[in-house]
């Protein structure tokens, strides 16, 4: 019977291949049932015969091509159903999903971004400067000529073209006085690089924050009120500091603005030694850097600031080693990720 060995064969195909090779076999061109028609000699038949011949056919006809749908029909669902199976074993819905990575902005900049929030609330304008400097605008400019001993304290790392990578924000004092003139009110935060042993408050590459601010009539009152309400902002607490004298070539008189240890509470400890952090070095500024910048010191005067803003960071977030900025440990950069 035809329709039986259609059926057959149809129970064992495997791909739409095989189902479309049978669909020739029966019903092509040549195919079996095709044939059945040519190869019946009509002009022999009675009308009944015919009819009945021509009904049979096509009944035979639907037969196969509804059981030749069928398979095609059972094979997609088993494809579907195997690719379904497979998706799922890649994909386990059980497991917790992994949180996307968010990064977090390094404490520095953090600190950095404080900062400047803080100045700007007090009028002074924010400027980016450049780490490799001339050697006239980091230490000439400033009154440090090239036979002076402070020098010594600033060894650093020279470049070939006679440039140096700048070993404080100091540098920005003359080139702001000469773009801006004065009054002018400014911070300039950045990375200074020193020849420096490293030790748990000493890195060779660490931040500062420059500050300037030139007026008729500034003092020593002016430089400390800025200096306790960026501390107060700062720590959002009464923190304890101290003013000692201080030299350097490029103010007059020179402090050094130190903040007590909040490690260990002015005891001592490793990374403040005797319990102060030595932190804000300030004055006001020496008549020759005026003048250098083009603005009469018998007209102006001002004060200015040189932040170690590493060390700024470090006490902010309980820090105790200032090699941590610099290691590249995630686990460090980690801590300051948001809770997501
Ligand atoms: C200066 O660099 C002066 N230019 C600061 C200044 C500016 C004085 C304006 C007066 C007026 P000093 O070398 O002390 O000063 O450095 C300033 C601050 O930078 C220090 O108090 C300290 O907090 C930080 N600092 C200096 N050297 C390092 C270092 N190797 N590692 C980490 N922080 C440092």
């Amino acid at each position: 019977m035809i329709q039986d060995e259609l059926s057959k064969a149809l129970a064992n195909v495997k791909t739409p291949n095989d189902v479309e090779q049978i669909r020739i076999r029966y019903l092509g061109r040549k195919g079996i049932i095709t044939n059945l028609a040519k190869e019946t000699d009509f002009g022999k038949l009675s009308p009944e015969e015919k009819k009945d011949f021509g009904q049979k056919l096509n009944r035979l006809k639907n037969f196969a091509t509804d059981r030749i749908q069928e398979a095609l029909n059972r094979l997609t669902a088993q494809n579907t159903a195997t690719a379904t199976v497979q998706t799922h074993r890649l994909i386990d819905l059980t497991v917790p999903g992994s949180a996307g990575s968010l990064g977090a902005l390094h404490p520095i900049s953090m600190v950095q971004m404080e900062l400047e929030e803080i100045f700007e609330g007090m009028g002074f304008t924010v400027l980016d400067s450049p780490e490799a400097e001339t050697e006239f605008n980091n230490f000439e400019s400033i009154n440090i000529p090239s036979d002076h001993p402070a020098r010594d304290m600033q060894d650093t790392f020279w470049l070939k073209n006679d440039m140096v990578l700048r070993t404080h924000t100091s540098s920005n004092q003359v080139r702001a006085l000469k773009r801006f003139g004065a009054p002018f009110r400014g911070i300039f935060p950045g990375r200074c690089f020193r020849y420096e042993s490293i030790d748990p408050s000493h890195e060779n590459t660490f931040y500062q924050c420059e500050g300037l601010m030139v007026d008729r009539g500034i003092s020593v009152a002016n430089l400390i009120g800025v200096m306790k309400t960026l501390l107060s902002e700062m720590f959002k607490r009464e923190v304890k500091v101290r003013l000692r004298p201080g030299f350097f070539p490029f103010v007059e008189p020179g402090f050094e603005l130190d903040l007590n240890c909040l490690f260990c509470g002015g005891s001592g400890c490793p990374t403040c030694g005797d319990g102060w952090i030595e932190l804000i070095p300030c004055g006001l500024t020496h008549p020759k850097v005026l003048e250098f910048g083009g603005i009469d010191p018998r007209e102006f005067s001002g004060f200015a600031f040189g932040l170690g803003l590493t060390r700024l960071a470090m006490m902010k977030y309980g820090i105790r080693d200032i090699r941590y900025f610099n290691s590249g440990d995630v686990r460090f950069y980690e801590q300051f990720a948001p809770i997501i």
